[in-house]
């Protein structure tokens, strides 16, 4: 049986991949310094859903399938050794690691989350590929990235490749050379940079000791439940919806169903990758079970089912639910107006079916959502965190 070690899989991506691991068969521990709920604490906001402890999810994963998910409380940023120890003991065939804060609005809110961000995510990515390599463990790494790396300023017709671009170099004497390089790096927020920082860390670590690294690079996640958190309530996913972490659609239809003008920011004429969570599962799958060969560069593959414009989505959650759209001043610095369209053309040919917005799976997370909507914080849903400190927001 493989081990898989899921770095991060209490959080919204991590326990549904976790889950479907588990189910295919894989040996998995979980390792997680639980940060995110502290954040949940610190923000004074919760889940939308009801949340169980790590220890009520795995025991009722246990009794339902016998299948035995272990848990390591653990911060893999300050605890070199105990990533070291946990990866000598485990051995593990396979690490997902996910285990960074992934708010770009969080990361900006002041300079204490601005540092907390860099070193979390940087040094965290960092422990990981040193143990690795000091114990010459040969592990696939399976990253979670960020489509948003590649940036969102640009207003042309073009299909970002996945991770790399053919380019033409011009040198000090305007000789032309043919190259390959990492796409260039254009992220739009302190998270973000760092998960530019970490393709350079991944670059680096695969040149030097082969390390065998996939980096998905993920568009924004909509949805919340995948076919394995259903099975019971006690394994329920998280849920965002605040200000901080929720997400651009899941926020819209959590709004529209409690009553809140939906919040585009600026006119909403952006285009951003989207991709459904019972896809993001399906992707980690396959990632895994097609690893690069060793020696081979860092894969990176465009984790993203389709490119929509924000406006035509909050006019979809208008029709859908009847909530009327309100404009606001963005908080953050971001152009008002971009394209975008990026190839997934590596996970279709693995065999991933795209998911596109559909009526189905958005009344699946209507429903939930009117389950739980007492639950919901209406003075969280508007984000506080600015780009910049001169910015004034209404
Ligand atoms: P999340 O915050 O829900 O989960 C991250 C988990 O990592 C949390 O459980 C947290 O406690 C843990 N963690 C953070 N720092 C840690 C540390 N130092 N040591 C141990 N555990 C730590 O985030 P998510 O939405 O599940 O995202 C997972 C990954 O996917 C992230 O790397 C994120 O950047 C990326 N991603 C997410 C989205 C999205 O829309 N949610 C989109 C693209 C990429
Ligand atoms: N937006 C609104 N109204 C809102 C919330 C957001 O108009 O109420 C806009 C933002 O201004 C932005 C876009 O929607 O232009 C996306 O914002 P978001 O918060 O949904 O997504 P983002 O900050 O980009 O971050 C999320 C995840 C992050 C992941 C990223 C994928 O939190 O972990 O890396 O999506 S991507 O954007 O493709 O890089």
């Amino acid at each position: 049986m493989h081990r898989v070690i899921v770095f991060g899989g209490d959080g919204f991506c991590g326990w549904p991949i976790s889950l479907r691991l588990s189910n295919k068969g894989y040996a998995v521990t979980i390792v997680d310094n639980l940060s995110r709920r502290s954040i949940d604490d610190e923000l004074g906001c919760e889940s939308l859903t009801p949340i169980r402890t790590m220890k009520k999810r795995t025991d009722k994963w246990a009794e339902l399938t016998g299948n035995k998910i272990y848990f390591r409380r653990l911060d893999i940023a300050t605890n070199y050794h105990g990533v070291y120890d946990i990866l000598k003991k485990l051995q593990p065939h396979t690490i997902v690691h996910l285990a960074e804060q992934r708010a770009a609005p969080y990361s900006m809110k002041d300079a204490q989350r601005k540092r907390y961000t860099v070193t979390n995510n940087i040094i965290g990515t960092h422990n990981l590929l040193v143990a690795l390599t000091d114990l010459g463990i040969d592990a696939h790494v399976v990253h979670i990235g960020s489509m948003g790396s590649y940036g969102y300023n640009r207003d042309m017709e073009f299909v970002i490749p996945e991770g790399y671009v053919d380019c033409t170099l011009y040198d000090a004497t305007k000789q032309s050379v043919a190259t390959r390089i990492l796409y260039p790096a254009d992220p739009g927020s302190v998270y973000h940079m760092t998960k530019v920082m970490d393709a350079q860390l991944f670059h680096f670590y695969n040149k030097n000791d082969r390390l065998r690294i996939t980096d998905l690079y993920q568009g924004i996640v909509w949805g919340t439940q995948t076919a394995e958190t259903k099975i019971d309530p006690d394994l329920i996913n998280r849920f965002d919806y605040d200000g901080d972490y929720g997400t651009v659609l899941n926020r819209f239809l959590v709004q529209a169903i409690v009553g809140h003008p939906i919040t585009v920011y600026g006119s909403g004429d952006r285009v951003r990758a989207f991709i459904h969570l019972k896809n993001t599962v399906d992707c980690v799958q396959l990632a895994i079970e097609n690893p690069p060969q060793n020696g081979a560069p860092v894969q990176i593959l465009n984790q993203t089912a389709e490119q929509r414009n924000l406006h035509d989505l909050a006019i979809l959650v208008h029709n859908l639910k009847g909530a009327p759209v309100g404009y606001y001043t963005n908080p953050r610095i971001e152009e008002d107006k971009n394209k975008l369209k990026a190839s997934n053309s590596t996970l279709i040919k693995m065999g991933l079916t795209p998911i596109m917005l559909n009526d189905a799976d958005l009344m699946e997370v209507c429903d939930l959502i009117e389950i739980y909507k007492d639950r919901a914080n209406k003075k969280k849903i508007l984000s506080t965190s600015l780009w910049r400190k001169d910015i004034k927001i209404d």
